[in-house]
């Protein structure tokens, strides 16, 4: 059984490096603290895990991930220029009130991180 649910588990939808930050909590603000870390997107859970270097390549399978969010619920645009002075900045706003800041200098690889996001947002709404 173990090989049928491995064999049934879905490959992760998207994964990469992104800069973060937390900017609201439970509805309360919270200081900025902008961290380049590995996102992995599953399903309607996005987890976030410090990355390692291996070489030229960038995994982060080995740590405990540092936030783990469910996008049930949640919104996902460009953020508000007055939100950050980074450029491809998306606001993700979960339930209950955690906003995250979500940035890379990459502009094209922010905007497949929007699409996926919108996506897994949609396709989980009714859950
Ligand atoms: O929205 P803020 O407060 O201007 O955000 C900046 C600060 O968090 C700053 O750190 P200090 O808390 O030490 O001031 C960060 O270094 C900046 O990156 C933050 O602004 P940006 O525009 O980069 O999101």
């Amino acid at each position: 059984s173990s090989i049928l649910m491995e064999t049934n588990e879905k490959p992760s939808e998207k994964c990469g490096l992104l800069n973060m930050t937390k900017i609201t909590e439970n509805g309360k603000k919270v200081r900025k603290n902008w961290t380049s870390l590995w996102s992995v997107l599953n399903g309607s859970t996005l987890q976030f895990t410090k990355s390692q270097t291996g070489g030229s390549s960038w995994f982060g399978g080995q740590s405990k991930p540092e936030l783990t969010v469910d996008l049930r619920g949640a919104s996902v645009d460009w953020a508000p220029k007055d939100r950050s002075s980074k450029k491809h900045v998306l606001e993700l706003k979960m339930r209950h009130g955690t906003e995250l800041l979500i940035q890379s200098d990459n502009e094209s690889l922010v905007q497949e991180w929007l699409r996926a996001l919108q996506d897994a947002i949609s396709a989980h709404a009714w859950e």
